[in-house]
């Protein structure tokens, strides 16, 4: 990472999660509000477990802010969990009289085995307390604060899901995004939020949630497919000339530390393995005579497609940037897999604990976040300043340098 960083901290079932968040810049409106309207978004979607009932996931801003303006230095913020209450024993800071029993049945597809294995541990709990997709809310706090400041230079996020199990919306189901000339994405965002699986076609919605029903029912998980897309990104964010500048390997690399992410494409992604080059490309034509006022606000020329996903040589070209992440259905069953005891030694079945059974919708949102942190990270990496104003009046000198008024 760049200018903009930022650390988390906490187990699932420890006391909260901490973030802390460094390299904004001063001056931009920020409260509570914006980060906990997020963090409410990843907590819902049909399929989650019994511990998002218990949950409530808000933020307190502890610094960094000032009268609802960053004021440049850290910002860390505390996600309380609610659980905290029910674990105080088996999560203890300090000794206790009786340990909790031990958990030493691996389950298979968690981290659980090489975790216990790599810190030399008798107990798989403290890997799976942090291996939880729980700290995943600490990381959409922190998105929440890049989404803030991407509004402020006219970048959206949105996410919606592509696929749930073997049931695949009809939308966007073949490998090339059909982004027409110049045209953003063309998904009904608010209809996605209204949905409990975030799909954005109804019928397929049904079917996926008829999906989860029955895997729940069969004690089994599922997996899938999310897109998300930024647009109204400049161009000219990342840069071809190194590989960590990269823009779509810095996405990469954001998208894929989500847990449960398996795989992540951009564009066209392995779409493109099939095609011809005079086919995979995305031609550069002149733009349609359009009005002098919209002349000023776009360049003479633009991509007939979008098979790049917004990204060519590492460098963002001014089309929608257009990410997708396969999540693998989650590791732990409610009718557990074969696995061993690690200390009692013979065949057993791995450990179960309460879970969800999908959490494709929540991942979109964690999606959103980590490409938010990408972006404002290289927003800040092009147009640099310490104070808002700054910012924008160079992200401006700069869209006048390129012709955009
Ligand atoms: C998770 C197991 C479940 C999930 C959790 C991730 O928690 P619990 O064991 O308390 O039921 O709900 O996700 C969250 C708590 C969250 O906020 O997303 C796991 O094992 O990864």
């Amino acid at each position: 990472m760049g200018q903009f960083r930022f650390l988390t901290a906490g187990e699932s079932h420890g006391k909260g999660l901490t973030t802390i968040v460094e390299g904004m810049v001063a001056g931009l409106p920020l409260e509570a509000v914006h980060i906990n309207k997020e963090l409410k978004r990843r907590q819902q979607g049909y399929g989650r477990g019994p511990r998002m009932a218990i949950e409530e996931d808000k933020a307190e801003i502890i610094s960094g802010i000032r009268y609802g303006l960053t004021i440049g230095s850290p910002i860390a913020l505390f996600i309380p969990n609610r659980d905290w209450q029910n674990w105080q024993e088996t999560m203890s800071v300090v000794p206790v009289e009786k340990e909790a029993e031990a958990v030493t049945r691996p389950r298979p597809g968690h981290a659980d085995l090489a975790g216990v294995i790599k810190y030399g541990l008798r107990d798989i709990r403290p890997i799976l307390e942090r291996a939880s997709a729980r700290e995943t809310a600490a990381r959409v706090a922190a998105g929440a604060i890049a989404k803030r400041f991407l509004e402020e230079l006219g970048i959206a996020i949105h996410s919606h899901t592509v696929a749930i199990g073997g049931v695949t919306a009809p939308l966007r189901d073949d490998s090339l995004p059909r982004c027409g000339p110049g045209q953003a994405v063309s998904v009904d965002w608010q209809q996605v939020e209204a949905y409990p699986v975030r799909c954005a076609d109804a019928e397929t919605e049904k079917e996926m949630m008829a999906a989860i029903d029955k895997a729940k029912a069969e004690g089994d998980t599922l997996g899938g497919v999310l897109e998300v897309i930024a647009a109204s990104v400049p161009i000219g964010l990342g840069s071809h000339v190194h590989w960590d500048r990269r823009l779509d390997g810095r996405i990469a690399q954001a998208i894929m530390s989500i847990n449960a992410v398996k795989g992540v494409e951009i564009g066209a992604g392995f779409g493109l393995a099939g095609l011809k080059g005079s086919e995979a490309h995305d031609i550069i034509e002149p733009s349609p005579t359009v009005s002098a006022s919209e002349a000023k606000q776009s360049p003479p020329w633009r991509h007939a497609t979008n098979r790049a996903g917004g990204i060519e040589g590492g460098i963002s070209n001014g089309e929608d940037i257009i990410v997708r992440a396969v999540v693998k259905p989650i590791a732990t069953l409610a009718n557990p897999l074969p696995s061993i005891d690690l200390f009692a030694g013979g065949v057993t079945k791995a450990h179960y604990e309460r879970s969800d059974i999908c959490i494709v919708p929540a991942a979109g949102v964690i999606a959103e976040a980590m490409l938010a942190i990408v972006l404002a990270d290289a927003c800040l990496d092009k147009f640099g300043g310490d104070n808002l104003k700054e910012t924008l009046a160079n992200y401006r000198e700069y869209q006048l340098s390129i012709g955009k008024d």
